[in-house]
């Protein structure tokens, strides 16, 4: 008989609030804050905050709060009990509760993962969506739905009581993501409080983060793994791989936990870090998901089993993105993209290409579109990510090359959709290039980009993604 896990939690009040607090979050950032908690003997517990469905609450609550971290490594696995949690709120249950909670007096920092998407802003200029529908609620109710709306109403709070500066972190995967967070919530204040807004600009601050770390969703099979080999029922345990990377720009409004003393980083300019692992990582994930998926690869490492995308993903790397990327200081780009074929081939990580294929509209343009973009201007070929973008379109037309349906996850699905509405290549790829909030201007005007997307997806419908992907490769 198995028990099941369950922790005291410590009554020291939460200094962090955490929005999202997804697998990702809990395996990467409340890890790292735990540890340098622990090695600094400071108490930085953590209030986490679901934006939308009680799941997590409802199993961590039992527990206490706490929960395992397993660690997956190619020979074996590691597992820890992570109890940094203090609370966990709803916020759809109880929105009150959830500005209270950020805008309470001890609360240093507010961090985010609430995933590209949740910042409801335009992909490809960084801009505030006025017409998303959650911002137009949140501009006409004071208890918000976003997470703009509840950075905005909790700065209004603290500002009304004249409480200390505040950090807000972002730690999603979005370009110069603490800009965009600081240019959403501004430009979202400024419509609320022209004086809020000025405040913020002058009293918050918004420091940039790469955060990196392969946390695949957990699931029932995973929980029922970890209870057989522990002997501990874990309803909510987060499983993740040993790399962890995370680099922060060293600019906080106010105190912050000793981050560094577990492995993270303070940097002066957090921006070619970024760089970097949105391209040569996120971009070369969303390519092999696509591709991997339409091919019928379940999971990263069964598409990096297929050398011909294992040739293929070495081909991105060293012919089409590192040759437009600037390396942070000290680092050796070939020597990374070879550390992230280990990762990514490490058989112990189930990440499936489906999930990596989710909310494709919010990723490509930081991930590959950036690079494309770049490379055509300097006059490099890059057929392997222009492919990678045809397999993203073929994705979102809702069928797989057997005529199966996908479970397309996007937020622009019905846009995605109906560009296959009557199929024709040309129009396709036209319809793409329309999409102002997904395609840089830079690329949507690009007659070259046209004719080389048009002619991959016509190939790619063809003869499918793996001749396809084994094309580029071998010419
Ligand atoms: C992945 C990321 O789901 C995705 O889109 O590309 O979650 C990726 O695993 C992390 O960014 C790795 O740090």
């Amino acid at each position: 008989m198995s028990q099941r896990l369950t922790r005291t939690p410590a009554h020291t009040p939460a200094r962090i609030v955490h929005l999202g607090l997804g697998a990702f979050f809990r395996a990467h950032g409340a890890l790292v804050i735990a540890r340098a908690a622990a090695a600094a003997d400071e108490n930085w517990g953590i209030t986490g905050v679901s934006l939308r469905s009680p799941d997590t609450r409802d199993r961590l609550k039992p527990q206490g709060w706490a929960y395992t971290a397993v660690e997956l490594g190619p020979d074996g696995s590691r597992a820890q009990v992570v109890e940094i949690l203090r609370d966990v709120l709803v916020a759809p249950e109880a929105p009150a509760a959830v500005l209270e909670a950020m805008a309470a007096p001890e609360v240093a920092v507010i961090s985010l993962t609430v995933t590209e998407k949740g910042y409801c802003h335009e992909p490809a200029t960084g801009r505030l969506d006025r017409s998303h529908p959650d911002i137009r609620h949140d501009l006409a109710h004071p208890l918000p739905r976003s997470a703009p709306g509840y950075l905005v109403r909790a700065l209004a709070l603290r500002r009304a009581r004249g409480l200390g500066p505040v950090t807000v972190l972002c730690c999603d995967n979005l370009p110069e993501n603490g800009r965009v967070v600081r240019d959403v919530v501004t430009e979202l204040a400024a419509l609320i409080d022209p004086a809020l807004a000025d405040w913020i600009a002058e009293t918050v601050a918004f420091p940039l983060s790469m955060v990196d770390r392969i946390v695949p969703a957990t699931t029932a099979a995973d929980i029922a793994r970890l209870e057989a080999a522990t002997g501990i029922h874990d309803a909510a345990p987060v499983l993740h791989e040993p790399f962890l990377q995370w680099v922060i720009e060293d600019r906080f409004a106010g105190p912050r936990p000793r981050v560094e003393a577990a492995g993270a980083q303070l940097v002066a300019d957090v921006t070619p870090f970024e760089h970097m692992k949105l391209r040569m990582l996120n971009g070369t994930h969303s390519a092999l998901a696509y591709l991997g998926y339409l091919s019928g690869h379940e999971t990263i490492a069964d598409t990096m089993a297929d050398p011909v995308f294992a040739a293929f993903v070495q081909g991105l790397w060293r012919d089409e993105i590192i040759p437009v990327l600037d390396a942070p200081p000290g680092v050796d780009l070939g020597a990374y993209a070879q550390a992230l074929a280990s990762r990514y081939a490490n058989p112990a990580i189930r990440h499936r290409t489906w999930q990596i294929a989710m909310d494709g509209s919010q990723k490509l343009p930081q991930r590959i579109l950036s690079t494309i973009a770049e490379a055509r201007a300097a006059g490099h070929p890059v057929p392997g990510l222009t492919l990678a973008v045809a397999a993203w379109l073929r994705y979102v037309s809702g069928k797989d090359e057997a005529g199966e349906a996908i479970d397309v996850r996007d937020p622009l699905a019905p846009e995605l959709a109906a560009l296959w509405r009557d199929y024709d290549p040309a129009a396709t790829v036209d319809g793409f290039l329309q999409l102002t909030q997904v395609v840089p201007p830079a690329l949507a005007g690009d007659a070259g980009f046209r004719r080389d997307l048009t002619a991959a997806l016509t190939r790619l419908v063809q003869q499918g993604a793996r001749a396809s992907a084994r094309e580029v490769t071998h010419g």
